[in-house]
């Protein structure tokens, strides 16, 4: 049907057919990225939950390999589920991850190579003595699962990991210990728990640096670090996270700011991403991100497509030194490979209620920098700004306030009759202050039936000095939009029906009432990346 395999991604890692959802193990070998997801082999909807398996020497071109783990044990017949790796010192790696039993009850199960040797670590050999954790007493045994990779604790030969669960509906992050990642002890208390949260699904745990530019391993600890915790809540399938401060010894996680805990707080895109995981390459010494980008339409469309999600491109992660509130995130510079020649650069002086086409060459791919300045006087006067603006519920791009929206809107037909805008927005914040908002609006993605369509985005802190200043990942029905050198992110899952493909345009615009805006422009076309069988013969 032609009509729907346009909707495939030109550059997103996506199996080649059936449903895919969270990342799993992701990890670098011998000189190949690996990354492990969730996979039914049988139908475009979530069901017999198999790894699948990819390869990579540059996170953006793929090479599918075999499974590496499908359901065909009694503790994990009814899901191979998530799980994290971890790498020991000796160059071992234990893949620690969920299998749900034969009696629907979630436990930890260990799984490593057949042969470490090999590049490709196309064997894995489950532990004969599976499993090696159970629902502990006062656990639910649905409420139990996604081990993360682990980390080096105070006492010699000892790994820590968690596991994300809940009691009521306070989401919480259990903590085992281990010295050989097949006999685990649950230590006492918890690393940190909120009430309220609900079920911890896919919990991250890592630390950041604060005074350097690069990532660090899972189990570093010294001076200079912050501690990141993330969970995803079953709730509202949201991924949130919070910066803060790791106790080892006393086996506790404390946020900076109580107000912005994990789950009530930040999160790491505001747009459809869920289940996201980080790992640590040692080959740039970079933290780096992924997560499973679900999708918006019905599950009765995604079966006559006959496939389903997409993951993102992977991010690098890092601390913000500069508002220390937020991480970065930014997409590995790998993607740059796919540029192809020279950007187009281009200003474009906007006034008040002004849209203009920029042309550009195969609008269905790009990647967009985008600053904008905004006039001066105008901004002076940003106290008189709309109070209480929330991109959600204000009326998306079409709403015309003083100080926005402006921005660009991709994946439009000529005549705009599917778009979607990617904007700022400045309003009053509480205080009379400025505070600017950045905004994904799929209201008008799509004229197809069934697509769930909303306004995405947040707040986004805009320091004295900074333009306000945007970049884009457009790839046919994928949007990643990153604010602020990718202090708030906003992924757009859509759908559109005219502008595809060579009928993609873009357009920037300025929505406001009372600034003019400049736009500078610099816009690649991206090469669709390589993305195919490994070839079985070499196997
Ligand atoms: N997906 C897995 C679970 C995890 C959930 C099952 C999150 O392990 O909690 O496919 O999307």
């Amino acid at each position: 049907n032609a009509m729907l395999t346009w909707q495939r991604t030109a550059y997103h890692f996506q199996p080649q057919k059936n449903w895919m959802n969270d990342p799993n193990g992701p990890l670098y070998h011998k000189g190949w990225y690996h990354l492990f997801y969730q996979y039914n082999p049988d139908s475009a909807v979530w069901g017999n939950i198999t790894w699948g398996h990819a390869i990579s020497t540059d996170l953006i071109h793929w090479l599918y390999l075999p499974f590496a783990m499908v359901p065909d044990q009694w503790y994990d017949i009814n899901g191979v589920w998530t799980g994290s790796a971890t790498i020991l010192p000796d160059g071992q790696i234990m893949m620690l991850y969920t299998g749900d039993t034969n009696d629907y009850v979630q436990v930890q199960n260990l799984a490593y190579p057949a042969n470490l040797s090999d590049p490709l670590l196309i064997d894995w050999v489950k532990y004969q003595d599976n499993p090696v954790m159970v629902p502990p007493p006062g656990i639910g045994v649905k409420d139990f699962r996604d081990p993360t990779t682990a980390w080096t604790g105070p006492q010699n030969g000892q790994w820590l990991l968690t596991i994300g669960s809940k009691i009521g509906k306070t989401g919480i992050a259990l903590v085992y210990d281990t010295s050989n990642f097949t006999n685990f002890k649950l230590l006492d208390g918890v690393l940190h728990a909120v009430p309220g949260t609900g079920m911890w699904e896919c919990v991250d745990f890592y630390p950041v640096s604060t005074v350097e530019a690069n990532g660090l391993d899972t189990s570093y600890n010294g001076p200079g670090i912050k501690h990141v915790l993330k969970a995803s809540l079953d709730d509202d399938k949201h991924d949130y996270y919070a910066i803060g401060t790791y106790d080892p010894v006393k086996n506790k996680w404390t946020p900076d700011n109580p107000e912005l805990d994990v789950g009530i707080g930040l999160r790491l895109d505001y747009g459809k991403y869920y289940a996201s995981k980080t790992f640590y390459d040692p080959k740039e010494q970079r933290r780096i991100l992924w997560g499973w980008i679900g999708e918006t339409d019905s599950e009765a469309a995604d079966l006559l497509k006959g496939w389903a999600s997409v993951q993102s491109i992977p991010r690098t992660l890092l601390y913000d030194k500069e508002t220390r509130t937020h991480v970065l995130q930014w997409p590995v510079k790998e993607i740059e490979s796919l540029r192809i020649g020279d950007p187009l650069v281009k200003q474009v002086n906007l006034q008040p209620g002004s849209i203009e086409l920029v042309h550009v060459d195969s609008a269905a791919q790009l990647d967009v920098e985008a600053s904008f300045e905004v006039d001066k006087a105008a901004l002076a006067g940003t106290i008189e700004a709309d109070v209480g603006f929330n991109c959600s519920t204000s009326g998306g791009a079409a709403k015309r306030g003083i100080l926005g929206p402006f921005g660009v809107v991709v994946i439009a037909d000529q005549t705009l009759s599917e778009l979607t805008p990617v904007y700022f927005y400045i309003a009053k914040g509480t205080g009379g202050r400025a505070e600017t908002y950045f905004c994904a609006d799929e209201t008008r993605s799509s004229e197809a039936p069934g697509v769930a369509k909303q306004v995405y985005g947040s707040s986004v802190p805009v320091l004295d000095g900074e333009q306000h200043s945007m970049r884009l990942l457009v790839d046919h029905s994928i949007v990643e939009s990153f604010a602020q050198g990718g202090r708030t992110v906003i992924t757009s899952r859509i759908y559109p029906t005219k502008a595809i493909n060579g009928a993609a345009r873009l357009f920037v615009f300025n929505n406001a009432t009372g600034a003019s805006v400049t736009a500078s422009l610099k816009i690649w076309s991206l090469k669709s990346a390589d993305i195919r069988s490994f070839p079985l013969d070499q196997l």
